[in-house]
């Protein structure tokens, strides 16, 4: 890959129409609207949220795959104009505010002044999903394919403040990446971490993706990862570290990717008046096979499998239900991959005779909390509903 790199995302796009569900597995937001699949750059076929910004969710049958491709992984910008050039010789990381010695680090620092750190860990957007919640709520209206899981490779943020030397009284650290709104008052996407959580040695600034350079439209050259939290953490193109001794005030935080201060639960017609900033990865399990638009067959085998996952507090056991929630089967869990890594789950299932067959999916983390069947917030937000797959046995 060149260092150097020009192209323009909206003319190298290829659109074209092709009729799937959202998956085969999870009812889109509007099922009678055909997907758009996208060609963007060094994207394979992705389905068209948004265009500007580009806003790209992954099909469903990459994740029978335990990492997520670069080429197949989701896209979630929110201003117009993002990154589509840089000239990686003059980039520089800036770290500032409350600090000893403000730096500005070349991606070549990062990767020769620091020891290297990796993580596997899935980014998940807050509002994967989002398109299953009933009542609808308003957003992006994302099946389950927000998400992916990769190998990343970058600098423990706790290294770089340890260069810049924080101060006594910093409270909490900004992050700042390169894209811009269309207009001067859009609010610049700026995220903010307790100086705790930014020092903890777990969250990093990543400079390549499954042994790759993270691909443009993720946020090359630079991400931010913070595992176990939701992506809207995971600040792309970043560009600007700044200490501060108070609290951050800007939207993204005060006003956006928030959730009842109770949990990510509340009811339509009584909404929590007090909200708190969405932080960690609720536990949740999902359908990856079988695909509703294959043919399943009574007494011939079908695997079953899934994903479940949180914020690395570990999965204990997965449970399906092959009765609409009648009786429970426990899972096969494959290897855990990592604390921050999605597990997979499986299970051999011959159906005895035909019919139409309601599953059920649900997850208990080590702590015992096993997945509810109702939640609802405003934002659609965090979903960790039982999830349920109708399937047609011939
Ligand atoms: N600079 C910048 N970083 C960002 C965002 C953004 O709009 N700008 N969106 C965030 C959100 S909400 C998500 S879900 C993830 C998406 O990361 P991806 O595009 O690599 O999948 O990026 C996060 N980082
Ligand atoms: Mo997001």
């Amino acid at each position: 890959m060149s260092d150097k790199r020009v192209y323009s995302i909206c003319l190298l796009a290829i659109i074209s129409v092709i009729l799937i569900s959202c998956g085969g597995n999870v009812q889109p937001g509007d099922a009678s609207k055909a997907p758009v699949i996208v060609k963007y750059p060094e994207k394979k076929e992705m389905i068209l949220l948004t265009d500007r910004p580009p806003q790209l969710e992954t099909p469903l049958k990459i994740f029978r795959q335990d990492f997520t491709p670069n080429e197949y992984f989701f896209v979630r910008w929110h201003l117009a104009n993002i990154l589509t050039k840089i000239d990686i010789d003059t980039f520089r990381l800036r770290v500032g505010g409350a600090v000893d010695n403000p730096i500005a680090l070349s991606v070549n620092d990062l990767k020769t002044k620091f020891a290297p750190d990796s993580v596997v860990a899935l980014a998940i957007c807050a509002g994967n999903s989002r398109s299953t919640f009933s009542p609808k709520v308003p957003g992006s209206q994302w099946c389950n394919g927000a998400m992916g899981n990769a190998v990343w490779k970058g600098v423990k943020i706790k290294d770089i403040l340890a260069m810049a030397g924080v101060k006594n009284n910093a409270f909490e650290v900004t992050f700042q990446g390169l894209d811009k709104g269309a207009l001067p008052d859009v609010p610049a996407f700026i995220k903010s971490l307790g100086i705790d959580r930014a020092m903890d040695g777990e969250v990093m600034v990543a400079y390549e993706m499954n042994g790759q350079p993270i691909p443009m439209l993720n946020g090359y050259p630079l991400k931010l990862v913070v595992p176990g939290w939701y992506a809207t953490y995971w600040v792309g193109s970043l560009a600007n570290i700044n200490v501060l001794t108070d609290t951050f005030k800007g939207f993204w935080m005060k006003a956006a990717y928030r959730v009842p201060a109770t949990g990510p639960d509340e009811k339509p017609d009584s909404l929590a008046k007090a909200t708190v900033p969405i932080t960690s990865i609720n536990l949740h399990s999902i359908f990856v096979e079988p695909d509703t638009s294959e043919k399943v067959s009574a007494n011939k085998p079908c695997l079953v499998e899934g994903l479940a996952f949180n914020d690395g507090s570990g999965i204990k056991k997965v449970e399906l239900s092959l009765d609409g929630g009648k009786t429970w089967v426990e899972t096969k869990l494959n290897p855990d991959l990592g604390k921050y890594s999605w597990r997979r789950w499986t299970y051999d299932w011959t159906p005895k005779s035909g019919g139409d067959y309601h599953l059920m999916v649900r997850a208990t983390d080590d702590k015992g909390h096993t997945q509810t069947d109702k939640q609802w917030n405003r934002s659609g937000y965090a979903r960790g509903f039982i999830e349920q797959l109708d399937v047609k046995v011939n």
